[in-house]
């Protein structure tokens, strides 16, 4: 048995066919991740909506005994914004899956979040928010105990030096609850943010969604089909040769952090501006004297990244 221990992670999400495969990740890679819970939240489709994907992701995985607790409907002070337009009417469009018989459990997201902070030894779970933090920065606000216990948050959000997707000036998951990532931000808990600066180079190339294909196997054909789907949008929008993988760099870390590298420095969130709301202020050049609250990642082995996913994609 290998010396690595056992992290234990709550992943908060809102799939998206790229949080499906950050989830595929995790469940096929026992060793390194034994996955808790899974809480929705409303983000890139409606709460219903996310609450289902998750449910068909993990029953994809073969695991219908994980625990999916239903989060907040809404972020703390605006109105949902929603991104059917880049994950298709269901959030998981591309591959057809039959819809899940799991059961969805009857504790809010919110509470199992807290509760579990609580009970654990301290130090021991790491949360791995994958959409808006609407449910961790209402978990944060309801009981402030558990930021000290929680080990660390990795995220997927942000962005500095590729500014924005959804607006010129902001990322799409803090762009939805900017007010609820400025709590995650200052809560004081160790935070590791994986950006647009990363994810863009995150890019699932032809041969990299052949690999996926070739498995064969129900999660690796289905994986295939959704960053497929996936794929029209950015090709469109940004030419790239091939869509951003964005959430699955936050499961990855926590199996592999070597692939990537970042800096530890201050971010602040933009929540007022009209013009810049949801911008992650990412202070890399250290201009000015506010301490640093974040490990910002800014660089990531995109071959190592893609050969990891093949290769626990491989064992579901
Ligand atoms: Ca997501």
């Amino acid at each position: 048995m290998a010396a690595t221990k056992t992290q234990k992670i709550i992943i908060d999400t809102d799939p998206g066919q790229d949080d499906a495969v950050a989830i595929l990740l995790a469940l096929g890679s026992p060793q390194e991740l034994e996955v808790i819970g899974i809480t929705t939240v409303a983000g890139n489709v409606p709460l219903e909506l996310t609450t289902r994907n998750a449910r068909m992701v993990c029953e994809l995985a073969g695991r219908p005994d994980i625990a999916i607790y239903a989060g907040c409907d809404r972020p703390l002070a605006h109105t949902l914004v929603t991104a059917e337009h880049v994950h298709g009417k269901t959030g998981l469009d591309g591959p057809t899956l039959p819809e899940p018989t799991m059961p969805v459990q009857d504790k809010h997201a919110v509470d199992f979040i807290i509760e579990t902070l609580r009970t654990e030894p301290s130090g021991t779970v790491t949360l791995c928010p994958l959409g808006p933090l609407t449910n961790i920065a209402t978990a944060l606000q309801r009981a402030p105990d558990i930021s000290d216990r929680i080990k660390e948050i990795v995220l997927m959000g942000g962005a500095y030096f590729e500014v924005g997707n959804i607006t010129p000036a902001a990322e799409f998951n803090i762009y939805v609850d900017p007010e609820a990532a400025e709590i995650v931000f200052k809560c004081g808990a160790p935070v590791t943010v994986m950006p647009l600066d990363v994810t863009h180079k995150a890019l699932v190339t032809k041969p990299r969604n052949d690999a996926f294909r070739a498995l064969g196997t129900k999660a690796g054909v289905a994986t295939a089909q959704m960053t497929d789907f996936f794929e029209r949008f950015d090709k469109e929008k940004y030419g790239s040769e091939g869509a951003p993988l964005h959430d699955p760099c936050v499961t990855a870390y926590l199996i592999k952090p070597d692939l990537f590298t970042g800096r530890n420095i201050n971010v602040e969130i933009e929540t007022q501006s009209d013009l810049t709301r949801g911008m992650t202020v990412a202070d890399w050049w250290g201009v000015t004297d506010r301490g640093p609250n974040a490990t910002f990642m800014g660089d990531i082995d995109a071959d190592g990244f893609f050969a990891l996913i093949t290769e626990r994609l491989a064992t579901l």
